[in-house]
């Protein structure tokens, strides 16, 4: 299954609630990320870290809102950067950085489906769904936004107009398990499919993800992978200021990653919020990266690859 794949560094922590992620990028890369992949036979372009240039800053009505003006550039340049990178290579990773970095890669691969005249499927695996807008964000931590954003769901300005929103029922969340009262309102509104961590412990993670991936073949989709640190327990992944008790097991991970592999409808991944500064010896950064090499191709035993 190996191919091309460019990594793009976001070192972006103005999303986030405390500092942190902006080490993130360089702490995959210390773990020895790129190796993991170019040993499972990947071509890899490392394109190193995006930087924006400093800005002034924009006031809101919603004060809580802080960074504004930086998130608002973050979120352009990699819209543009994400495109080129997905027509560019076949499996683009964007190494976060917040998750305010999907903010922008998700409109970038979606303008690239597009251009294929195939539709972007995201699969968002996450203990928070991320559905604030500007008007509803009682933290003012813009990592709580993007997929809101990245739906066209509501007035965004100062961020750059969407030109390609994704369809929300091409949306596949799992492992939610901390919602806010604006969001799950949007979630009924929008008809988000939402796996949360109650519905898991019911039919488990196979059910669900194997429907999706049938849905993406059926309608020869795209499938972006947007992969959040605090969808796993924290207990062996606790680098991430998000922490929420109750996350994804190892092996509920590494089997979804297996999945994603075999199924090769991959097209795009977002690894964020990865927070070195609460990292124990570079645990966490080692398992992203050894859950990123399940999905590109690295099997315990070499079996008959299954289709999903
Ligand atoms: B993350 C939160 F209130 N919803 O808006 C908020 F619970 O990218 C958390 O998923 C957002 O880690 C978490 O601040 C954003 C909070
Ligand atoms: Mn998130
Ligand atoms: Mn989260
Ligand atoms: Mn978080």
């Amino acid at each position: 299954m190996a191919g091309t794949s460019i990594i793009l560094g976001a070192p972006i922590q103005i999303g986030a609630s405390q500092p942190g992620c902006i080490m993130g990028p360089q702490s995959l890369r210390t773990a020895g990320f790129v190796q993991a992949l170019t040993e499972l036979g990947w071509k890899v372009t490392d394109q190193g870290d995006l930087s924006i240039p400093p800005r002034a800053p924009i006031a809101h009505p919603n004060k809580a809102i802080h960074d504004l003006a930086e998130a608002s550039a973050w979120v352009e340049l990699l819209t543009e950067r994400a495109y080129a990178a997905a027509r560019d290579s076949d499996l683009p990773i964007f190494m976060g950085g917040d998750h305010l970095m999907s903010a922008g890669t998700i409109p970038g691969v979606s303008r690239r489906a597009a251009e294929l005249g195939r539709p972007l499927f995201v699969l968002w695996l996450d203990a928070h769904p991320d559905l604030h807008t500007l008007d509803t964000t009682a933290s003012g931590n813009l990592h709580g936004t993007p997929m809101a954003y990245a739906c066209g769901l509501a007035d965004f300005a100062p961020y750059p107009p969407n030109a390609h929103p994704i369809d929300p029922r091409n949306v596949c969340m799992m492992g939610i398990r901390s919602v806010d009262t604006a969001e799950a309102a949007r979630i009924k509104e929008t008809g988000i499919e939402v796996n949360d961590m109650r519905a898991i412990d019911e039919t488990g993670v196979m059910a669900p993800l194997k429907a999706f991936l049938a849905r993406v073949r059926a309608a020869e989709g795209i499938l972006h992978v947007s992969f959040d640190v605090d969808f796993l327990d924290p207990s062996f992944a606790p680098a991430v200021g998000t922490t929420v008790p109750g996350g994804a097991t190892f092996r509920e991970a590494h089997l979804i990653m297996e999945t994603l592999g075999d199924s090769g409808l991959v097209a795009s991944l977002d690894l964020v919020e990865l927070n070195p500064f609460l990292d124990e010896k570079g645990r966490t950064a080692k398992v992203l990266r050894d859950f990123t090499a399940s999905l590109f191709g690295r099997r315990v035993l070499d079996r008959m690859t299954r289709s999903f």
